[in-house]
């Protein structure tokens, strides 16, 4: 390695020897993206060594949202995990959350870096960050995302750097990090266009914190999605033509709005969508994370600009985009998380946010993150950021889920993350709720008709036929029956309002 610089070079192993049992430490990493892959499987190394000599070891894991498996997966196969916050999507994890193994609380994305700056997750004695480069003045060039790691390289006492030769130090440029000052001081954001500029394209640190450097040549460890079935492409068309419509009926200005778009199978099918109808103008997204579809979308002339705080492509895209990087600097931009989540910034753009719901009720609440209101899926991501503040809220999701025998259209939530106040538009493969300016009774009907499977609308039909009084007509004693069926005889179809 050429590069050389006033920093230690260490080993992993030497890196997790700086970490003590009871530390809390910031990783920077949004997705995979980003995410370290060395130190934190080092830190895990160092947990079970700990733990066969019969001493405690667990430290606080605060990220910018998922990691990659060598993040979470190692110190929770470890059992190294004293907290955990927040957006997270890994198995091992998940595991260990529900089974109450590892504390858990979720956050908005956008409030992580706010409420670390303000000690509500204790004091950071570590950030263990990716780069593409370091200069010896503490300039870091991060690599496919920014998240927190701006946040954490601030407040923590010591840094340590992997510094990953995957990333050329041409993907300079790329990033754009701007921290707000915290109130009373805070001014607006100076960022009025998903293109703005506002900040620096390397992160500032204090050199004298940057405690050592560890090599690496580990690519991101990020899959593929599945490609899109009959039902996610339903949904994705839906989409598009709820979005045509809009314009149509002018409630959308021709040149269209900002997108923010979910992680997932759904969101990916969308995207897919958005690109291939021709009602749809090339459009840009203000969002959070940029995916693999992201870039075929530029790539035809459908997507002219994305803004997000990650890169989360696959290898292969990720070489193309860097054999090709003069054209996608000028088409992409790495932000914070507390800025391309920022409520300021969503509700001052217009954003129109598509985010995938677990299940949602005839109402209009959303669950995104308990199964059977119980045990967490992933987390709440950023998809409340935008959700309470965007233009138009949209949420998708496949009506039914686990072949037919859970519907996800259901009397109430089981688990609220998104209230009716702040969802507006529900969309399934059977339909579109477009549920503004209608009231509960209204909107029960619509949701029920449109968005329903068949399989499951008398039932709902009849839920909503007995509840005869109140300004939303539930019935507490039969409004989680159809999860008691599903828990009690593994389907919800066994449910009979009728008796
Ligand atoms: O389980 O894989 O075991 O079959 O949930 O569902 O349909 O593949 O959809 O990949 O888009 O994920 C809500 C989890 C959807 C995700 C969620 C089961 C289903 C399947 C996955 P299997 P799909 P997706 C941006 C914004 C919250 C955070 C957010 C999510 C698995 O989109 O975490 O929006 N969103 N962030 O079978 C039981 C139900 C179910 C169910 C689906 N009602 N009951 N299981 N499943 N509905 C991200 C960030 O902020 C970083």
């Amino acid at each position: 390695m050429s590069h050389t610089t006033r920093y230690p070079v260490l080993t992993a192993d030497e890196a997790a020897a700086i970490v003590n049992h009871g530390d809390v430490i910031g990783f920077s990493g949004f997705t995979p993206a980003g995410a370290t892959k060395l130190i934190p499987k080092a830190i895990a190394d160092k947990a079970r060594a700990e733990h066969e000599q019969g001493r405690p070891f667990k430290v606080g894991v605060v990220t910018g949202a998922s990691t990659g498996d060598s993040l979470d997966g190692e110190l929770a196969r470890a059992e190294a995990v004293l907290f955990r916050t927040p957006y997270q999507s890994n198995k091992y994890l998940r595991q260990a959350i529900n089974k109450g193994e590892a504390r858990f609380f979720d956050m908005h994305l956008s409030m992580l870096p706010q409420s670390a700056r303000y000690g509500f997750l204790g004091k950071f004695n570590v950030a263990v960050v990716e780069a593409a480069s370091v200069s010896n003045e503490g300039e870091i060039v991060l690599t496919t995302s920014v998240g927190a790691a701006n946040t954490f390289c601030n407040i923590a006492d010591k840094i340590l750097i992997e510094l990953n030769e995957q990333h050329p130090p041409e993907i300079q440029g790329l990033h754009d990090i701007y921290e707000p000052t915290d109130p009373p001081k805070r001014r607006e954001i100076p960022l009025y266009s998903c293109k703005d500029r506002i900040g620096t394209d390397v992160l500032k640190v204090d050199p004298s914190k940057i405690a050592g450097i560890v090599y690496s040549n580990l690519p991101d460890e990020t899959g593929a999605f599945k490609d899109p079935d009959e039902v996610t492409q339903k949904i994705g068309e839906n989409v598009a033509t709820f979005l045509a419509n809009e314009i149509a009926a002018g409630r959308i200005p021709k040149e269209f709005l900002p997108i923010q778009s979910g992680v997932g199978n759904i969101a990916n099918a969308v995207l897919g969508a958005l690109g291939s109808n021709p009602a749809i103008p090339p459009f840009e997204m203000y969002s959070e994370v940029i995916q693999d579809s992201c870039i075929d979308l530029m790539k035809s002339g459908d997507l002219s600009f994305a803004s997000g705080t990650s890169l989360t492509v696959t290898p292969e895209v990720l070489t193309d985009i860097y054999a090709n990087l003069d054209f996608f600097k000028e088409r992409i931009m790495l932000r914070p998380q507390e800025i391309s989540n920022h409520p300021e910034i969503v509700r001052r753009l217009g954003i129109i946010s598509i985010n995938t719901a677990i299940e949602a009720d005839i109402w209009g609440n959303i669950n995104s993150t308990h199964v059977m209101g119980k045990d967490l899926m992933n987390g709440i991501g950023g998809s409340g950021d935008f959700t309470r503040n965007a233009y138009i809220s949209i949420f998708t999701c496949p009506s039914v889920a686990k072949g037919g025998a859970i519907s996800t259209i259901v009397p109430l939530v089981s688990h609220m993350d998104h209230s009716e106040h702040s969802v507006q538009v529900i969309i399934t493969e059977q339909g579109i709720a477009d549920l503004r300016g209608k009231d509960p009774i209204e909107r029960a009907q619509i949701i029920v008709d449109n968005c329903s499977h068949p399989t499951y609308r008398d039932t709902l039909q009849q839920y909503f036929a007995n509840a005869k009084h109140g300004h939303t007509p539930q019935t507490l004693a039969t409004a989680f029956a159809m999860h008691q069926a599903f828990l009690q005889e593994k389907d919800m179809r066994k449910v009979d309002f009728t008796s």
